[in-house]
């Protein structure tokens, strides 16, 4: 018999065709509510490292599509590592494999109700790994949920992981924009 997971998640790929409106890139691919049923897809598909530039893969809970509009999401933010192209290959896919197995495994204790899902974007400059979380005014909560990310991504105390809302990410005109939350 299989392990059940608290949750069954979705797996999400987005396509980098700039020829179509950025919701039409972005296709579920499959759903799991299984530790086996995990690893099967782990093991079948890429490693993020491999993908294209310009995709993303998303895994975030059924029901919730990863974009800000969701109305699981619009309300809500992220916690965003950057990962400078030397980081590519065994940093990014170690991050974003442990990264999964939080989520799955539930490791934010009395918060996991208020994680959405994760996202990687693997881009030119730098790939950037997310935890979208349901709250972002909910502050103690999200930097309950930022201290154990950091941890257990083994990121240096000095590596600085910040959040943003959606909000303030969908508006934003240029890239910088001051954090919410920092830890
Ligand atoms: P990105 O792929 O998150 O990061 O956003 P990048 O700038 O490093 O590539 C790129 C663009 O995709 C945004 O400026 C939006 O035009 C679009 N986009 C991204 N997200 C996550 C959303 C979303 O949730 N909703 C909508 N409508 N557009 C989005």
């Amino acid at each position: 018999t299989k392990h059940p997971l608290q949750n069954t998640w979705s797996f999400w790929f987005f396509k980098n065709d700039k020829t179509k409106a950025w919701d039409k890139n972005l296709l579920k691919i499959t759903s799991f509510s299984t530790v086996e049923d995990f690893w099967a897809l782990y093991n079948h598909i890429e490693l993020v490292s491999h993908i294209p530039q310009g995709c993303d893969y998303c895994v975030f809970k059924d029901g919730i599509k990863p974009m800000w509009e969701d109305s699981a999401n619009v309300n809500g933010g992220r916690w965003l590592i950057s990962l400078n192209r030397q980081a590519r290959t065994q940093e990014l896919d170690n991050s974003w494999l442990e990264l999964l197995l939080l989520l799955i495994g539930e490791g934010f204790e009395e918060n996991c109700d208020a994680i959405c899902g994760a996202v990687v974007n693997v881009r030119p400059k730098a790939d950037k790994i997310s935890l979208w979380t349901a709250d972002a005014n909910s502050k103690d909560q999200c930097l309950a949920i930022g201290r154990i990310m950091k941890q257990r991504l083994h990121l240096n105390a000095q590596t600085l992981v910040c959040y943003n809302s959606h909000a303030e990410t969908s508006h934003k005109q240029s890239s910088m924009t001051k954090p919410k939350y920092t830890v």
